[in-house]
């Protein structure tokens, strides 16, 4: 019988009517594995990750949106993992830094909470040695801090702002 199927198969195969069938039978069949591949291959690579609601505003969702399409990103997922592990490199950068040091924090807010970093830069004073407070375009402060002091308070006055909605651009630059 499978002798027989077999030499069917062999004999059809040159017919150029039965070429047509298949071609289509080899590409249905080989579609159907394809997807089957990426059903396990989705199925494993989902088992390690944990599904999260976040919430963003339309600007910064938008800003995600051209960063994906920009940098040729998979999804939206992929930007926010890529941006988090940035974040965490810096982040363990930074928590490196010990003893005393001098650096520089850049700042960009809208004017509206000028009064907010006034009251943070107070309680930081033993590390700022100047402050330079510039107006930008479309009501935003910036703000460049110079400091000098124990890199620890300079780490917590820096994630002080990282960790504020409110700021725009937060940058510290170890010199
Ligand atoms: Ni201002």
């Amino acid at each position: 019988m499978q002798l027989f199927l077999f030499l069917l198969i062999f004999k059809t195969f040159y017919n150029k009517k039965y070429q047509i069938i298949y071609k289509r039978l080899i590409k249905i069949i080989s579609r159907q594995y394809r997807s089957y591949l990426n059903k396990i291959t989705f199925e494993k690579w989902k088992c390690n990750m944990t599904i999260v609601s976040i919430s963003l505003n339309e600007k910064l969702l938008h800003e995600i949106d051209h960063l994906k399409d920009e940098m040729g990103f998979s999804g939206r997922s992929e930007v926010i993992r890529a941006s988090a592990r940035m974040l965490i490199a810096d982040n363990k950068e930074k928590d490196e830094f010990n003893g005393e040091i001098n650096s520089v924090l850049i700042l960009i807010h809208h004017k509206k909470v000028e009064d907010k970093v006034t009251e943070i830069k107070h309680d930081f004073e033993d590390v700022i040695s100047t402050q330079i407070h510039s107006h930008l375009r479309e009501e935003k402060c910036l703000e460049i801090f110079i400091l000098d002091g124990n890199a620890q308070r300079m780490n917590q006055f820096y994630k002080m702002f990282q960790t504020s909605p409110k700021m725009e651009y937060v940058k510290l630059i170890v010199v």
